[in-house]
């Protein structure tokens, strides 16, 4: 799963042929990739898009492990631009019922952090080797907001120790969550989030969407054998 057209193109350009379905207003893939079935699609931007499509792909397609693919603004200072990151676990920074004495990102009956999946990071790490890949482990935020301001970057660092930032990966993960399937959320560097983010952005998020969706497809390879 990506969430722009741009973080999938790569996939189905590797994969060939796929056929076509229309569900709940959205595009999904289906292709058998090297044994294994695929279900792929971009949900569009953002918290609620993503957690349309994660359900859909669930419940409707049957999916049973989730590889979210993407690119994310860098926040720790060891990402630089094209550098990928795997969310060891995943926050929402714009979730904000502080006023009744709650933790920034956490809501009753949810948790302030989401985990992703231990084995399907334990296989990225394993893949990385192989490759000789570098690859970090860390917290990734999501907010329904293309960030590129430093005091917005600094809050969400302070608050969550977060490491990248993005606008799809902890709503995925929550649905995945809930519904008990093991999900793995990767993301490569495309900007960091400050005053020329979007310029930035524009520069690398292809050459970056690429360079994630190409180590998903290796994890596929993995997960075929
Ligand atoms: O899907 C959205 C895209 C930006 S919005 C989240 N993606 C890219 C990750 C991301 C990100 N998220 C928040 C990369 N850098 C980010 C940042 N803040 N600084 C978009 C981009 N282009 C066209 C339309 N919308």
């Amino acid at each position: 799963m990506g969430a722009m057209p741009e973080e999938i193109a790569p996939i189905l350009e590797v994969i060939g042929s796929y056929t076509q379905k229309e569900v709940a207003d959205n595009t999904y893939y289906e292709a058998n990739y090297k044994g294994v079935d695929l279900v792929i699609a971009y949900s569009k931007i953002g918290k609620v898009f993503s957690t349309l499509t994660a359900s859909t792909m669930i419940h409707y397609f049957g999916v049973e492990t989730m590889l979210f693919s993407g690119v994310a603004g860098g926040i720790n200072p060891q990402l630089k631009i094209g550098d990928m990151i795997v969310a060891k676990d995943l926050c929402q920074h714009d979730l904000d019922i502080t006023a009744f004495g709650h933790p920034h990102g956490f809501v009753p009956g949810g948790s302030q952090f989401v985990k992703t999946d231990e084995a399907l990071c334990e296989l990225a790490f394993d893949v990385a080797k192989e490759l000789d890949l570098a690859l970090i482990e860390g917290t990734i935020a999501t907010g329904d907001q293309f960030v590129h301001d430093t005091e917005r970057k600094e809050f969400i660092e302070k608050t969550f120790n977060a490491d990248a930032l993005e606008m799809e990966g902890s709503s995925v993960a929550v649905v995945c969550h809930a519904l008990n399937v093991p999900v793995f959320i990767l993301r490569a560097i495309s900007d960091t989030a400050d005053t020329d983010a979007s310029f930035s952005f524009e520069e690398f998020m292809e050459s970056s969407a690429k360079i994630s969706a190409a180590f998903i497809m290796k994890m596929v390879e993995k997960l075929a054998r």
